[in-house]
């Protein structure tokens, strides 16, 4: 074959598999609109059913390691004696989480996620189906970490709350706005490593205040305990 006739066919054969990823994309995107539209109906029955028995529900979400956990644990602590908690916690693996906020004596469920990067509705409406839902005060969900994956899914939850923390660096919020437009609550957790970062706490704030002036911001510590008052008090807890 001459050299002209096979970079011809070479050729082809790229445009025609470029042609096939461009209708695989297509359809790809078809779906995943399918999904998000049948997530935030199932995410609409959740919510519905939820009021009904009248419980205030949470969906904690955040960046990795930024003390979802550890927040979660102080809030049950101090929650606990009163209010009938459940907390259910999203992880790809494990039940590490569920165990740490089992010991402050509330109910807790463990999801693995698998190779999803957070939890949806489909989850969250196989517990709520499956639990005696009027037992509870109060339904905390913590999201899978990471401040992209879970914008994409609705939980059917009261009120969202983006955490991170000060060990991120002072462009985190700046660089992940989709999730501090779509939250009632931040928090900017671990204040009490401040001083010894130097990070830019201000900038922190002026940012999620630009991406969502409505937004809340709550400076915590899960550690000391600082802030956590504060924020029970936006939450609608105290
Ligand atoms: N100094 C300090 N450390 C904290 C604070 N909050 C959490 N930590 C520590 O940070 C680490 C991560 O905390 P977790 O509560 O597991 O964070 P997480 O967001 O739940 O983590 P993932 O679920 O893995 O995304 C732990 O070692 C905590 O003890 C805080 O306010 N100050
Ligand atoms: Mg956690």
């Amino acid at each position: 074959m001459a050299k002209q006739e096979k970079d011809f066919e070479r050729v082809m054969e790229l445009e025609s598999r470029k042609l096939a990823n461009e209708i695989n994309r297509e359809e790809i995107v078809r779906m995943q609109k399918e999904v998000g539209k049948n997530n935030d109906i199932i995410a609409l029955n959740i919510k519905q059913k939820l009021n009904h028995y009248d419980i205030k529900s949470f969906d904690i979400v955040g960046a990795i390691g930024s003390g979802k956990t550890a927040i979660l644990e102080k809030l049950a602590e101090k929650l606990g004696p009163k209010k009938k908690i459940l907390v259910i916690c999203g992880d790809v693996t494990t039940r590490l989480d569920a165990d740490r906020i089992q010991k402050k004596h509330v109910d807790t469920i463990q999801i693995n996620t698998g190779r999803e990067c957070a939890l949806n509705a489909y989850h969250i409406n196989k517990i709520t189906q499956n639990i005696e839902l009027e037992k509870y005060d109060i339904i905390f969900v913590e999201n899978v970490g990471n401040l992209i994956c879970p914008s994409e899914f609705i939980l059917g939850m009261d009120m969202r709350i983006t955490v991170v923390s000060v060990t991120e660096g002072e462009w985190v919020i700046e660089k992940h706005p989709l999730l501090f437009k779509m939250s009632e609550i931040a928090i900017i957790n671990k204040i009490d490593l401040v001083e010894r970062l130097n990070t830019d706490i201000n900038k922190m704030v002026k940012d999620a205040k630009k991406i969502n002036p409505n937004i809340k911001v709550i400076q915590t510590s899960a550690r000391t305990g600082e802030g956590i008052e504060k924020l029970m008090n936006a939450m609608g807890l105290l």
